[in-house]
């Protein structure tokens, strides 16, 4: 049978089973659209069918989070984890506590981490989880007793050589600690068992900065290959969390501009550049005082863009740094037509199908999320091997590795893009050099 025919057999299967799961199936399809000079080439996937396996999580947890706020009012929120593919090593993947929480948004994050961390090059399964808990508004207390709540349920289904949870969006060092600590005490074990922690317990130098970190260093990568640099570029930011932050930071080093930043209430746009001291209000107004980006806005003097998202701006590079399918097709036309020519993902599956046609069809140098977002995870890899030394490296030395593993990642999508005849197509580059290595460990691994 045909490459072309067995994909679109699987995927309608896909579609029956998870009817309705419309962010999952958007991932998958991209994946399994990228597979088919590779099926053609390897017909032991078609016949122990790995397509219909890999697009299954392995297992999956939904739990009831009861927890009260401080005036003694109960709540239930629901949470969840997904633990979607183990062939590499124990499952890997954040937590996000966002009210748009649901199964198809966490199994669509669980199937991207399975190739993301392939890329990586480190021994890490895909996983993700999470709550619908909102916790904006939320006093540090009744964070710390939500925390507490899901972590008394999740510490039964995780362990540092079983499941290793971090953070991802609602999910930064506060919550990480919250969690550790129920997690010690329930199960009495100081393990490696979280990633993410701060550095007096565990943690590791660059993890907070990674995300952002390695999404610029990829990117670098991908001008280098045009005999380009950052030296002078203009680049948009949207989002103003852990992932936009560091990724700012980078372009400043680098000798880029940053000129935008974003929440969901709105964007800022700051011609003259965030610098190092605006960015260093940023860390306090988002990290400590959990405040909006609108006042970023009042303090400067500079633009305020109510309820929208920053890609009306005129820019070089785009960076894509909040949520899923923040670049719908509209706004990639409008990049293109200012003349965009980088898009890098720093959140995960934020362009719209519509928006990454027009940059394969245009040629402009694009880095897919699971590629180009990379360093957050690979880095908690390299927190994972830390902790088992029992030892931790120098600031110098875990960055050194995150911009290697960066350069790696971007080498084996290139490659893999040029190897099946679309060179500069790094969706199709990333998915099958992703692919490749989990297949073949499912095939060692035999019927499982
Ligand atoms: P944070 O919670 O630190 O920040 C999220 C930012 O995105 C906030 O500014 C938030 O605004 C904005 N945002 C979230 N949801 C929406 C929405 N629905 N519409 C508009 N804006 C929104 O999260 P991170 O920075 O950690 O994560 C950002 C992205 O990066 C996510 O896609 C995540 O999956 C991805 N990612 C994160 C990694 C990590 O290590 N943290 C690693 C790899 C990818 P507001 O405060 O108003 O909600
Ligand atoms: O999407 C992601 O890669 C993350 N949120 C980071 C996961 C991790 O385990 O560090």
């Amino acid at each position: 049978m045909a490459a072309n025919t067995i994909i679109e057999q699987v995927y309608e299967q896909v579609v029956k089973r998870n009817a309705g799961e419309v962010e999952f199936l958007q991932a998958v399809k991209e994946v399994l659209d990228s597979l088919g000079p590779i099926l053609e080439k390897h017909p032991e996937y078609v016949e122990s069918r790995i397509l219909d396996r890999i697009v299954e999580p392995e297992r999956q947890f939904m739990f009831r989070v009861p927890w009260q706020d401080d005036k003694g009012n109960v709540h239930v929120n629901r949470g969840f984890r997904v633990e979607f593919n183990s062939a590499l090593g124990p499952y890997k993947g954040g937590l996000r506590f966002h009210p748009t929480v649901n199964q198809s948004i966490l199994k669509f994050l669980g199937f991207e981490q399975v190739f993301k961390n392939s890329l990586t090059t480190l021994p890490m399964g895909g996983g993700k989880g999470g709550s619908d808990f909102d916790p904006k508004g939320k006093s540090d207390n009744e964070v710390m007793r939500f925390c507490q709540s899901f972590m008394t349920e999740l510490c039964r289904h995780i362990g540092p050589d079983t499941d290793v949870p971090a953070g991802d969006i609602g999910v930064g060092g506060r919550e990480i600690g919250f969690l550790f600590g129920q997690y010690k005490r329930v199960r009495n074990e100081f393990t490696g068992v979280l990633t993410g922690k701060a550095l007096n317990w565990g943690g590791s130098l660059i993890r907070p900065e990674a995300t952002g970190y390695g999404c610029v260093y990829f990117a670098d990568e991908m001008l280098k290959t045009r005999g380009e640099s950052f030296d002078g570029k203009i680049c948009t930011v949207s989002g103003s969390g852990n992932v936009a932050q560091y990724t700012v930071e980078k372009l400043n080093q680098l000798g880029a501009k940053a000129v935008s930043l974003s929440d969901s209430s709105g964007s800022i746009y700051d011609p003259n550049g965030i610098d190092d001291e605006k960015l260093a209000f940023v860390l306090d107004l988002k990290n400590v005082r959990r405040g909006r980006i609108k006042e970023y806005a009042d303090k400067f003097g500079v633009d305020y863009l109510e309820g929208k998202r920053p890609w009306g701006i005129k820019c070089d590079c785009a960076f894509p740094s909040a949520t899923q399918n923040e670049i719908n097709g509209d706004d990639a036309a409008t990049l293109l037509k200012n003349g965009c020519t980088l898009v890098a993902e720093g959140a995960n599956m934020p362009s719209t199908p519509e928006a990454i046609d027009q940059y394969i069809e245009k040629k402009i140098m694009y880095g897919p999320g699971k590629a180009a977002n990379a360093g957050g995870v690979a880095t908690s890899g390299l927190e994972m091997s830390q902790n088992s030394m029992r030892l931790s490296w120098t600031r110098e030395e875990v960055d050194e590795r995150l911009h290697n593993i960066m350069i790696a990642i971007h080498k084996q999508a290139y490659e893999a893009a040029e190897e099946y005849g679309e060179p500069s197509n790094l969706v199709m580059g990333a998915n099958i050099a992703g692919f490749v290595k989990v297949a073949d460990s499912m095939l060692d691994q035999g019927l499982v």
